[in-house]
């Protein structure tokens, strides 16, 4: 692929050999980086660890792993690498439960990560030409400034729309011509329906390009998001400990996201043991940042369950492909003993085309026993009005459901638009059997 240097064209055309070369180098550099804070410091210390231990990538397994609690016992400047006055700018994560965890960029890391996002953005097509509209929230969350210094890095007309205020995101697609555009998947669900319950066609909007992420979704979303606005959907991963979005994103083939491995190390454990999982295997995304000064993370336990992809991609980038993700650890629900992820819930309900896209699932005690209540919307343009036909499509709903999970859910059907709307992370599930984990 022909990429600028700009946004790091020699990276994104590195061998398998070449990117392992890099990765050594970029490795003992980032430790010796992260040995300068207090928090690394002290713990490679209580580990009789040196940096200088480090000869080759391969050696990342003699270094600890990095959990969310360690940011926050670290909170606020523990893990900070450089002298105060080399920050530039700092980011929270979205996180709900507890303090937040503070992210420190230097000048080079915030320039390194606009490279990063410019190159995710032109491998899924899009151009200098393009006009881009930015409907993530901005501020300490990374979805805005992140995507945003990406898009200008490529050379984009850059809209920052943030979140919210559907009719004038729409209005803005229109009167600028806007060809890609950059959304929760969730909340690009919401303009959609938004605008087919005004009468209007989302694919009339023109626009070509659909960067979706920030949120767990699967590829039946992906389908029905593609067939209602006749773009093409990539989705990107990010998270904040490792910059933000930029991270991995798909490609023109739509085939598993590549992850940049100069900038980050990539490794797959078993979430019990630790282990590496075997090739092709789903487990912990563990990632190591390679080239992030003001703050080094290093084997950063994600959460995020996933697995690399095998095979060469046919685009003839090197880098990783990641598959999408399954869902978080501390995602999966135990319903009557059985693990299920949302994603397994919303991969039937996507596949059924008069569904709409906005649902909820709801966990309720009954007698000791947990219910799960799946509430779902119908899509306005399919409902042919009777009642009779609801009843048979809602049977049959409900055995294919109890086919993938195992156990009855129940399930309503409401109106078009009478779920909460998301504008950006949507929050699926509601658990009200409390004191349940
Ligand atoms: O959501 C960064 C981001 C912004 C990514 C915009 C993509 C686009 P956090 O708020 O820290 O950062 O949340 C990170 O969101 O650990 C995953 O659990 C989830 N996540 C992000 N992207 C995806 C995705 C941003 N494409 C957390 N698929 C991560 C599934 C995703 N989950």
């Amino acid at each position: 692929m022909d990429v600028s240097d700009q946004i790091g064209g020699r990276f994104v055309r590195m061998s398998r050999d070449e990117i392992a070369d890099f990765q050594g180098e970029a490795l003992k550099h980032s430790v010796a980086q992260a040995a300068k804070s207090p928090w690394y410091a002290a713990k490679l210390k209580e580990l009789g660890l040196d940096p200088r231990d480090i000869k080759s990538a391969d050696n990342i397994i003699k270094l600890p792993f990095t959990t969310k609690e360690d940011l926050r016992l670290s909170y606020p400047a523990g893990m900070l690498a450089v002298e105060p006055e080399k920050i530039i700018r700092m980011h929270t994560s979205s996180g709900t439960t507890g303090k937040p965890t503070a992210i420190f960029h230097t000048r080079e890391d915030v320039d390194c990560w606009a490279e990063l996002m410019a190159r995710c953005l032109y491998i899924a097509g899009a151009r200098s030409h393009d006009v881009f509209q930015n409907m993530s929230g901005y501020g300490l969350f990374t979805g805005g400034l992140g995507l945003h210094y990406g898009a200008e890095r490529l050379g984009m007309w850059v809209i920052p729309a943030g979140a919210g205020n559907t009719a004038r995101q729409i209005l803005l697609i229109r009167d600028f011509h806007v060809t890609v555009i950059h959304a929760t998947p969730s909340y690009a669900m919401h303009i959609a329906e938004r605008m087919v319950q005004d009468g209007e066609d989302p694919k009339r909007l023109g626009i070509k390009i659909a960067a979706l992420g920030a949120e767990p979704y699967t590829e039946e979303m992906r389908v029905k998001l593609q067939e209602l606005y006749g773009f093409k959907v990539f989705n990107s991963y990010g998270l904040s400990e490792m910059n933000g979005p930029g991270v991995a994103f798909e490609c023109g083939e739509q085939r598993g996201m590549h992850i940049w491995e100069d900038a980050f190390l990539v490794e797959i454990v078993n979430p019990d043991t630790f282990e590496h999982a075997r090739p092709g295997e789903v487990g912990e995304l563990v990632l190591t940042t390679l080239r992030r000064d003001g703050m080094p993370i290093i084997r950063y336990r994600t959460r995020d369950l996933t697995r690399i992809l095998d095979g060469v991609c046919p685009c003839g980038i090197a880098h990783a492909r990641l598959d999408r993700m399954v869902g978080r650890t501390d995602d999966m629900l135990i319903i009557r003993g059985v693990n299920v992820f949302p994603s397994q819930i919303e991969e039937v309900l996507m596949r059924h085309t008069w569904l709409g896209g906005n649902y909820v699932i709801q966990l309720t005690m009954r007698e000791a026993l947990d219910q799960m209540t799946v509430k779902v919307e119908i899509a306005k343009s399919t409902f042919d009005g009777s009642i009779e036909t609801i009843r048979t499509q809602r049977a049959e709903l409900q055995k294919e459901l109890r086919e993938q999970v195992g156990f009855t859910v129940n399930v309503e059907i409401v109106e078009p638009g009478s779920l909460p709307a998301s504008e950006g992370k949507a929050r699926r599930v509601i658990d009200e059997r409390g004191g349940h984990v």
